[in-house]
């Protein structure tokens, strides 16, 4: 089973989609495994996106994710790397299909209110920035065996 990072940006937050964004993946069947509501303090911005810097966009976007409250979270599936940049459509939210997340809710990419890590390197890296082991649960999901052909179903 594999995990990514997610993080509700600071306009989601404040434009009150938290709790719609977070039914999606529910629905979906992924597995919370982290969440953590918190301000991110500018140096952690600045690692978090190091792959940006230098570029014209990235004060603006640092501004931007230090701006308010962010929620953290680390969720499980199958192949929910990929699948979670599917459902949250492309950068732009111009370019972003109807129906997923960026598509659904929001306009410009200077404001697309939710990150997803895009390869498993950086799942990785963003996991361990934002979380201690300790704050990753393992727990047994009841739902396990109608998720999974694998899991074994009840006789
Ligand atoms: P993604 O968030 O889809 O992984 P990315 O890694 O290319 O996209 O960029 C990270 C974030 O930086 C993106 O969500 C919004 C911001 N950003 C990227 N390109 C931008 C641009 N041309 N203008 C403004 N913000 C931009
Ligand atoms: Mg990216």
């Amino acid at each position: 089973m594999e995990r990514t990072f997610v993080m509700l940006k600071p306009d989601a937050v404040q434009r009150g989609l938290m709790g719609q964004i977070v039914a999606r993946l529910e629905a979906k069947g992924f597995r919370p495994v982290a969440m953590k509501f918190m301000r991110i303090p500018r140096e952690l911005a600045e690692r978090h996106y190091g792959e940006h810097k230098g570029k014209g966009f990235f004060p603006g976007l640092i501004s931007y994710m230090t701006s308010g409250p962010v929620l953290v979270m680390v969720w499980e599936g199958d192949n929910i790397i990929s699948v979670m940049r599917g459902m949250m459509g492309k950068t732009n939210p111009v370019e972003a299909a109807p129906g997923t997340i960026r598509g659904d809710f929001a306009q410009q990419t200077g404001r697309n209110i939710i990150h997803g890590s895009d390869s498993p390197e950086s799942a990785k890296r963003e996991i361990e920035l934002f979380f201690n082991d300790y704050e990753l649960l393992s727990y047994e999901a009841c739902n396990k065996v109608w998720m999974f052909e694998q899991a074994q179903t009840p006789s």
